[in-house]
């Protein structure tokens, strides 16, 4: 029997069980729509092998009525809607905070946990309208299919019922026009477009309304913010902040850390992303570590759930030259220059001005 690749074979496994990779990111660059076999992938625990003519998603909680859907009852009861999202993990461009200070048990992501596709399926908000939310719902639990070692429920996590209820979060079926593959939430997800990717819950087994949020793992203890001093083994898991919208971030992904180059002209390329619906209203990019800044161009065109890619135009004179890059979102929010200042013990949400040094000759 011939193997069908999932994944292209340049994909930067992090690791293997569960399976855990990214592409490089002169290639994530390469297309404003991330192709699936590029798309980067992250797993608490298995990957649920699911029978889709067996699946049943249940809605229950504060409603009116109990829903029990087959995936044929949901495609056929309600209208199908296309939102073309970014979807970043909280844990993106790790690997700058773990190089000011270590972080023990969670993958080192560069920034290339992030990528944005066409998403469609049936808006969270149509069925929990013919579920009947009832008024005292304030936060929507969702559940997955998988087994993972921290939560004998599974992976899980809640988002507020007012988000739930707006248009662009959907429990999707397709991604870039084809069924979801197996590790990308086969064959029902959920997408929750500007929230951290955590709560875009895969292989969705269980919908449920009530009044607080989800106690699930991955809502009470993991993707919570805490400040640079707070440690893992003194922190009041109470005290911190639910992430939900990741703060503006531009990234370079050419050139590449250490590439040599030839002196002179130089554009540099990269992708930038709010959470929140928040656009990206400037990106600047900087030859000289942050002292003398450029504007940069933003190519494509603008979609309110998605990342916006960039170029810009450098003069590079010998030497080792870190090249930084910054962006402002349409709120008017910045990003930080120092890593340090931002450090996290779980190493979430990292947004400080990226750099990447190269050696010119
Ligand atoms: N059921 C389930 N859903 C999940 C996860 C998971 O491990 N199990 N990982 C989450 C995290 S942390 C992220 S960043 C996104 C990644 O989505 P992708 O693998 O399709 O890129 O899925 C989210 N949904
Ligand atoms: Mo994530």
């Amino acid at each position: 029997m011939v193997e069908v690749p999932l994944k292209d074979p340049s994909m930067v496994v992090r690791s293997a069980e569960p399976y855990n990779a990214g592409p490089p990111l002169e290639t994530l660059r390469m297309s404003l729509l991330t192709p699936v076999q590029l798309f980067f992938v992250r797993n608490h625990g298995t990957v649920p092998v699911v029978d889709a003519a067996a699946y049943r998603l249940t809605v229950s909680g504060l409603v009116d009525r109990e829903l029990r859907l087959s995936l044929v009852a949901l495609q056929r009861e309600f209208a199908p809607s296309t939102v073309a999202a970014t979807i970043q993990c909280a844990g993106n461009r790790r690997r700058e905070l773990n190089a000011v200070r270590s972080i023990e048990g969670e993958i080192p992501w560069d920034a290339e946990a992030v990528g944005t596709a066409t998403w469609t399926g049936v808006p969270l908000g149509a069925v929990l309208r013919a579920a009947g939310a009832r008024d005292l719902g304030r936060y929507v639990h969702l559940l997955g299919l998988d087994t993972v070692a921290t939560d004998t429920q599974g992976f899980g996590g809640s988002i507020p019922l007012e988000k739930a209820m707006s248009p662009e979060v959907l429990l999707a079926y397709e991604m870039n026009g084809s069924p979801l593959l197996p590790v990308h939430g086969f064959p029902l997800r959920v997408v929750v477009p500007g929230y951290i990717g955590a709560r875009s819950v895969k292989w969705l087994r269980s919908i449920f309304v009530a009044a607080e949020p989800s106690r699930n793992y991955f809502q009470s203890h993991a993707y919570k913010w805490f400040p640079p001093h707070i440690r893992a083994q003194t922190v009041d898991w109470t005290a911190g902040l639910t992430l939900t919208e990741p703060p503006v971030s531009a990234v370079i992904c050419t050139p590449r850390e250490g590439q040599r180059l030839q002196a002179g002209h130089l554009t540099t390329t990269g992708y930038a992303f709010a959470g929140g619906g928040r656009q990206i209203a400037r990106v600047e990019v900087s030859a000289d570590g942050g002292m003398h800044w450029e504007a940069a161009q933003l190519v494509g065109e603008a979609h309110a759930w998605a990342w916006r890619f960039w170029e810009a135009h450098l003069r590079l004179l010998p030497g080792r030259r870190p090249i930084v890059a910054r962006a402002e979102d349409s709120a008017g929010a910045g990003q930080p220059p120092e890593p340090a200042s931002v450090w996290n013990f779980k190493g979430y949400v990292n947004n400080a001005w990226h750099r990447v040094t190269v050696e010119v000759v």
